[in-house]
């Protein structure tokens, strides 16, 4: 039939569920162990005592004799099996099983498994003795091998020196998985081994203090939770050592600075100036305590349990220093900070029965408007009142009580978007790479997590907008690929079906009927609102299996992850992001204060201005915000496309965020959601060691001691491999490339070696070297 393989042993044919199919119907032996389900999804162990066909008699590890179906029943590992590290050692691998195996390792510490080419880490939401001088020493060695992180920037690294190849460690996982915690272990790594580059290494691993503090923040999910993502990227020079590094970020929650839910905080960054400034600082920021901000207190949640934040802001100043943001601008910086809280504080007082407002002059104004460095009257004109064109002329009109609340919020985003900005320029700066840079890198992304609270917003939607994305990338790589190129190199190979989430990311890209492209028109739309957009999306989309119309102006999307309620209250409004050209001018006017070269963002977006369509109010024109983000997502997937990818899965046990809980039902949502047992199903039937015909020939052919010159690169590889005495369902052989089973090429390699050292003739290395 043209084909070339044979089928892979131990390949199977379809999986619609998790719950492996290869499984099902093998005869269940008297005594075999096995899994036995209870409800939905909890299995219970017992051993077989009868079996009559479709039912069989189960001795629970209880003592309880019961009669289930078969159906019912999962073979079990043997108990040998309990611990090991890579789930494609399991002999079944069913999702018991594997809850059951990295249950088992996680009451041991080992939160470190590998599924196939994917490293698994489960949060252990406690200090566990994995990490440290010594461990990076052991695995720098080669003395420790189980599953790390470490063991992975390792691989990464040896790589990228050996292959001269950029490579990317990619972390996934759900908000409060261990993503950012994983990130910084990974540098730490890297710390390690690229090391004597002459301190930047250290500083690289100080921007995590400086990041987290301005872009993390305490959520219901998560207490530390980036509402950011960010890609650092280290450079290496000739020498292998950390040359520099880049950092780009995604999409700052901004919201989050005006707006909270109950129980969460704002940003890490206000509580620790509020309680850890220096007293004679504190003066001049006129700052109180963060309880009398009410950008702080509308959530009534002002502390973290175990968190000091005045220690955290000595910290967050060390790190400052550090980057050598100088003590002025680090001053002007929390200047900034200052009085965002108290425009916070400004409040309004509404003045007649048109609803019209006035600004209350109080200490608020006063004092935002000092730190800001413009004049209060200034200040009280720009949240009170708009010039409008009114055909030819400009009117200045009074705004209402929401306009102006409106205006106070976004002047406060948009001072600490800038801000935020500013920071991860002078991170770069900092960190930039000097002129012996290689040209290496390894990049490491920790985007947010896919997230599913009580109130899901415009936030939730690019977040798992981004999550989605990422998914897709995730399933490319390491399942619809890999078996594409099995199958255009001819292999007879039977493939594993997987849940593939290309329908909802086209939900969101298609244009222009996609969720970004409809929510962009009506953003250009003077008339549009919200419930214009609900009803548009529905009227589109009612017919799709990944939508559902709510009422109210609700609409769910199924995600990969599970259903999210969007609720699309000024979903428009935050697509189009809009600044007002008062609040530039304002911003202008007191640039004396603002740190150095934060004037140069405010000059970028001076440049954008332009008239909006709504209501000839002029605001500044520029892309949409999830057109932006869409179009971030696609350079990054290109970026990470044009390495060599390793991919670390984080899983968040329980939902409480306390150690020792492994909650099989939390855990298994999370490994079904990312196909973890389809990339472990395909890793264990198939051949991971790929290599072209004639590679395979120029790396072995010495071997063979003598050849005919005039043999084929294939004719010569069969011969190396039956002189090998290779039995074939070792490896398979592919139109252009052979595949083996990974222990297979350890031989070959071994002997190669052996020969290349001169310690092994060529003649000998047959006999007694067979696999
Ligand atoms: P995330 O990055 O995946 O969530 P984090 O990395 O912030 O999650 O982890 C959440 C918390 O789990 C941390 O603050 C630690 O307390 C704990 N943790 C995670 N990994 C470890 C570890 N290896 N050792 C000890 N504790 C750990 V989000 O950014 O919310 O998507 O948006
Ligand atoms: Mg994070």
């Amino acid at each position: 039939n043209g084909k070339l393989g044979h089928v892979a042993p131990g390949s199977v044919s379809r999986f619609e569920e998790f719950a492996a199919d290869d499984d099902k119907g093998r005869p269940m032996k008297k005594k075999l162990h096995v899994w036995c389900r209870r409800h939905d999804d909890l299995w219970e162990s017992g051993q077989i005592k009868s079996n009559s066909g479709d039912k069989a008699l189960v001795l629970l590890s209880d003592g309880s004799v019961l009669t289930v179906p078969t159906q019912d029943l999962l073979p079990a590992n043997p108990q040998i099996l309990d611990k090991v590290d890579d789930l494609a050692q399991l002999s079944y691998l069913n999702e018991p099983s594997v809850l059951h195996n990295l249950q088992y390792r996680y009451s041991q510490d080992n939160i470190y498994s590998k599924a196939g080419p994917v490293l698994l880490s489960v949060n252990p939401f406690k200090n566990v003795q994995l990490y440290g001088d010594d461990i990076v020493t052991a695995y720098r060695k080669k003395l420790l091998d189980s599953p790390h992180v470490y063991a992975i920037v390792d691989t990464a690294y040896n790589a990228m020196i050996a292959d001269e190849v950029n490579q990317s460690i990619i972390i996934s996982g759900e908000s409060g998985a261990g993503k950012t915690e994983t990130a910084k272990i990974a540098m730490q790594y890297l710390e390690a081994l690229g090391g004597g580059g002459g301190g930047i290494e250290t500083k690289v691993v100080q921007t995590s203090c400086i990041l987290e503090a301005f872009g993390n923040a305490k959520t219901v999910r998560n207490n530390n939770s980036s509402r950011f993502g960010k890609l650092i990227e280290i450079n290496f020079n000739a020498a292998g050592k950390i040359g520099g590094a880049k950092i780009q970020t995604f999409l700052l929650e901004k919201s989050r600075v005006v707006q909270l839910s109950q129980g969460e905080r704002s940003y890490h960054i206000f509580y620790q100036l509020c309680s850890g400034v220096p007293s004679g600082l504190r003066g001049r920021l006129r700052l109180r305590s963060a309880s009398e901000y009410h950008y702080l207190n509308q959530s009534e949640c002002l502390q973290i349990p175990n968190i000091d934040d005045a220690q955290k802001f000595h910290n967050l100043m060390g790190a400052l220093d550090s980057i050598r943001i100088c003590k002025e601008d680090q001053e002007h910086a929390f200047e900034m900070l200052a009085a965002v809280l108290w425009l916070g504080n400004i409040s309004f007082l509404v003045t007649d029965n048109q609803k019209h407002i006035e600004v209350v002059s109080d200490e608020a104004v006063t004092n935002a408007a000092g730190l800001m460095g413009c004049s209060e009257q200034d200040l009280i004109l720009t949240m009170s009142t708009r010039r409008v064109r009114a055909g030819k002329d400009e009117v200045t009109k009074s705004l209402t009580l929401d306009q102006a609340i409106d205006t106070r919020d976004a002047l406060a985003m948009f001072i600490y978007v800038s801000l935020f900005d500013w920071l991860v320029e002078q991170i770069n700066l900092s960190l930039s790479t000097g002129k012996d840079n290689m040209g290496r890198s390894v990049s490491i992304l920790d985007m947010y997590g896919f997230e599913s609270l009580k109130k899901n917003s415009f936030e939730q939607f690019c977040i798992n907008y981004a999550d989605e994305r990422l998914q897709h990338h995730f399933n490319q790589h390491l399942v619809k690929l890999e078996q594409e190129e099995y199958e255009l190199d001819g292999i007879d190979w039977k493939r594993v079906d997987f849940e593939d989430n290309q329908d909802c990311v086209d939900l969101f890209e298609k244009t222009p009927i996609g969720f970004i492209s409809i929510l962009d028109e009506l953003s250009n739309l003077p008339k549009a609102t919200d419930l214009t957009f609900a009803a548009k999306l529905k009227h589109h989309f009612s017919t799709n299996r990944g939508f559902k119309g709510e009422i109210g102006g609700t609409f769910s999307i199924r995600h990969h992850a599970g259903e999210v309620l969007y609720e699309t209250g000024k979903f428009l409004e935050k697509n189009r992001d809009p600044i007002h050209s008062e609040i530039i001018e304002l911003l202008s006017s007191c640039t004396g204060r603002l740190p150095q070269s934060f004037a140069a963002l405010l000059e970028q977006s001076k440049n954008l201005g332009g008239a909006s369509a709504q209501s000839g109010m002029s605001v500044c024109k520029k892309q949409s915000v999830a057109t932006k983000f869409k179009g971030q997502l696609f350079k990054l997937i290109q970026h990470l496309e044009s390495t060599k990818q390793h991919f670390i899965r984080c899983i968040r046990p329980n939902n409480k965020q306390i150690p020792g809980a492994f909650e099989k039902d939390i855990a298994l949502a999370q490994l079904r959601c990312c196909g973890i047992l389809q990339v472990v199903r395909i890793s264990k039937s198939g051949y991971p060691v790929r290599m072209t015909h004639q590679e395979f020939t120029r790396r072995y052919v010495s071997l063979l001691g003598e050849t005919k010159d005039c043999q084929d690169p294939l004719s010569l590889s069969i011969a190396i491999l039956q002189k090998f005495g290779i039995v074939p369902e070792m490896y398979l052989v592919g139109y252009t490339k052979l595949y083996f089973r990974k222990s297979q090429i350890d031989v070959l390699e071994d002997v190669r070696k052996q020969v290349v050292q001169g310690t092994l003739e060529v003649q000998k290395c047959f006999s007694g070297h067979h696999p």
